[in-house]
C-alpha cells in the first residue's frame, strides 16, 4: 500500500506559484504517517516548492486543507481524481465546512485523525472506503509516534516542529480552534513528548500547540523533563503564563526562547467583541510585557485589525505601540471570518460579508478585507493592513526593535535569530500580499 501526502501551496504571485522561503516542515503528515503500520509506504510532496507527480502510481492521496489552501487543494484533488486516484481531504478547513470539502474528494476526515486513520486505510485496502470519517473527540493522544523521517531530503527552515497538546480552553469568536475544540484541551503524556525530542538531532524546536500552557501543571511536567535536554524552543501561549512565576521559571530553564502571543488589539471594546476573555482582565499590557521581557523571552505578537472600534488612526497607533514594545516579530492580520466561527455567522447575519465564500472567490486576493468594517471602507482596511506590515517591518524599525538588551539583543544567539528571520519574514510578507488563491488551472 502506498500513500501520497500533499501539502498544498496557497496560490500565484505575479502569475507564478508562490515560493515560500520561510516554509516549515508540515507536521500534520509526520503525525498521520505515524498512525499507520510500518509496511505502509508513505511519501510526501510539498506543493509549496515541489512538482506534484500526478502520474506516479499511488493507492491513496491525502491532502491537508486550510482555508487559504482550500482552492489549490481542490485543484490538486481534481487532477488526481481525473486519473482515477482516490483522494481524501482533511484538516481544519474540512472540519469547519465538511459539506464544501466533500464535493471535492472521494472521502473526507472531519476532526482529529488519531483513532480513525488506520481504519480508513484498512477500508481502502478492502474496497470499502466511506465518504465521511469522523474523528473521535477529544482525540486520544497517548502512544503517538511522529514520523519526521518523511521529511528527509526535503528543504525546510532548520527547526523541528512538534506538538504537546491540542485545543484551547478559550473560545475567541474569530478562531477556528475555539470553534472546533469547543473549549477543550488535551495533552500528550509529557514523558512521551520528551522522549521523542531527546532522539532528535535538532536543537531548535517549535511547539505548534495553540496554547502550550493551557494546563499549567501538565506543561510544568513537560518543561521539567526538557531541562536536561538543553534545547531551545518556541511556542504559542496565552498571556496567562506570566501570572505563574513557577511556570515561567520552568519555561526559561527548559529552553524557552520566545512565544507567539495573541494580543489581538489594544482596545477593550475590540477585545470584548472578539470574546478574547483571556486578555480582558488586564488593565494594560505593559506590566505583563515587562515581566516577560525581564525573563528574556522574545515575543511574536499577533494582532487582528478591522474590528468595530478600529479606525485608521487606531491601527497606526497600535503599530507604533508594537514597535515601541520592541516585539521580535508581529503579525497584523486583517480580520478574515472563517466559516462556522461565531464572527462569520455574526457578519453574515448582519449582511457585512462582501463574498459568500471569500476563500474560493475569484475576486479575492491574499490580504484583502472581506467584510464591511464599521469605521473604514474595505479598501481602506486592506491598505491599512499592508501599511501596518510594511511599517513594522521597515528596515529602520527592524533595527530599532533589535535594541532590546533583555530580549532580542540579550545574547548572540537571540540577535542572530532576530536578524536571520526578520528580513526573511519581511520579504515573504511583502511578496504574498495580493496573491491569488489557487493556480486557476
Ligand atoms: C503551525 C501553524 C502554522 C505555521 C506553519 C506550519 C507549517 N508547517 O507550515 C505558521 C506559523 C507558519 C502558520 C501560518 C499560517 N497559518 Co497556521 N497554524 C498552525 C497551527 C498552530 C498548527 C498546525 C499543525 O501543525 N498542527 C498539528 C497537526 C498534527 O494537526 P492538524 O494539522 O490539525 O492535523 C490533524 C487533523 O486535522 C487531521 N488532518 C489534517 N490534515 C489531514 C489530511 C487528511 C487527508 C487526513 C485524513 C487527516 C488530516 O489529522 C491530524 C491528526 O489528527 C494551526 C492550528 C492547529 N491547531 O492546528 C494553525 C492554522 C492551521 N493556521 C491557520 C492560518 C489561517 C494560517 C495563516 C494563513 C495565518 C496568516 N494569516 O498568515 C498562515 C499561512 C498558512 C499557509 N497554509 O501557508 C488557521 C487555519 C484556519 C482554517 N480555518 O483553515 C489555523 C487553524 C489557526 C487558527 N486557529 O485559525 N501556521
Ligand atoms: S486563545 Fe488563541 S487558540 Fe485559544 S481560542 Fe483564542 S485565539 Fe484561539
Amino acid at each position: 500500500m502506498k500513500i501520497t501526502f500533499i501539502k498544498p501551496n496557497m496560490g500565484l504571485v505575479g502569475g507564478r506559484p508562490y515560493l515560500d522561503r520561510g516554509r516549515m516542515e508540515p507536521l500534520t503528515f509526520a503525525v498521520l504517517a505515524g498512525l499507520l503500520p510500518s509496511d505502509v509506504d508513505c511519501v510526501l510532496f510539498d506543493d509549496r516548492y515541489e512538482k506534484i507527480p500526478y502520474h506516479e502510481p499511488t493507492d491513496l492521496v491525502c491532502i491537508n486543507v486550510e482555508i487559504y489552501t482550500a482552492r489549490r487543494a481542490y485543484e490538486i484533488s481534481a487532477s488526481f481524481r481525473q486519473r482515477g486516484v482516490k483522494v481524501i481531504l482533511g484538516g481544519f478547513h474540512v472540519s469547519m465546512i465538511p459539506d464544501e470539502a466533500s464535493q471535492h474528494a472521494d472521502s473526507i476526515m472531519i476532526g482529529d485523525a488519531e483513532e480513525i486513520f488506520p481504519k480508513l486505510v484498512n477500508d481502502l485496502a478492502t474496497g470499502n472506503l466511506q465518504p465521511i470519517y469522523q474523528g473521535h473527540f477529544p482525540p486520544r493522544l497517548q502512544g503517538l509516534k511522529t514520523r519526521w523521517d518523511i521529511f528527509s531530503g526535503k528543504s525546510y527552515l532548520p527547526l523541528r516542529l512538534t506538538q504537546f497538546s491540542r485545543g484551547c480552553p478559550n473560545h475567541c469568536r474569530f478562531c477556528a480552534t475555539g470553534s472546533l475544540y469547543q473549549r477543550t484541551h488535551c495533552c500528550r503524556p509529557p514523558q512521551e513528548v520528551a522522549a521523542e525530542l531527546a532522539e532528535q538531532p535538532q536543537n531548535f524546536v517549535f511547539f505548534v500547540d495553540d496554547n502550550i500552557v493551557a494546563q499549567p501543571d501538565v506543561a510544568k511536567e513537560l518543561f521539567r523533563l526538557l531541562i536536561p535536554q538543553k534545547k531551545r524552543w518556541i511556542g504559542q501561549a496565552s498571556l496567562s503564563f506570566a501570572e505563574d512565576a513557577e511556570l515561567m521559571d520552568l519555561m526559561k530553564r527548559s529552553g524557552c526562547a520566545g512565544l507567539v502571543v495573541g494580543f489581538e488589539s489594544t482596545s477593550p471594546e475590540n477585545l470584548k467583541q472578539m470574546g478574547k476573555n483571556c486578555n480582558m482582565h488586564l488593565d494594560s499590557y505593559e506590566p505583563v510585557i515587562n515581566k516577560i521581557r525581564d525573563i528574556g523571552f522574545q515575543l511574536w505578537a499577533a494582532f487582528l485589525i478591522g474590528y468595530d472600534a478600529d479606525n485608521i488612526a487606531s491601527i497606526k497607533q497600535t503599530v507604533q505601540w508594537a514597535i515601541d514594545q520592541k516585539f521580535c516579530f508581529a503579525a497584523f492580520n486583517i480580520l478574515s471570518p472563517y466559516p462556522n466561527t461565531p464572527i462569520y455567522e455574526e457578519m453574515q447575519s448582519q449582511g457585512r460579508l462582501l463574498y459568500d465564500k471569500w476563500w474560493l472567490d475569484d475576486r479575492y486576493h491574499f490580504g484583502d478585507c472581506v467584510f464591511r468594517p464599521a469605521q473604514m471602507t474595505p479598501d481602506e482596511l486592506t491598505e491599512a493592513g499592508f501599511w501596518a506590515r510594511r511599517r513594522f517591518n521597515h528596515p529602520v524599525n527592524i533595527l530599532k526593535r533589535a535594541l532590546d538588551f533583555k530580549t532580542n539583543a540579550k545574547d548572540l544567539w537571540s540577535l542572530a535569530t532576530y536578524f536571520a528571520y526578520n528580513p526573511l519574514f519581511r520579504r515573504e510578507l511583502l511578496k504574498k500580499h495580493g496573491m491569488v488563491l489557487g493556480y486557476r488551472s
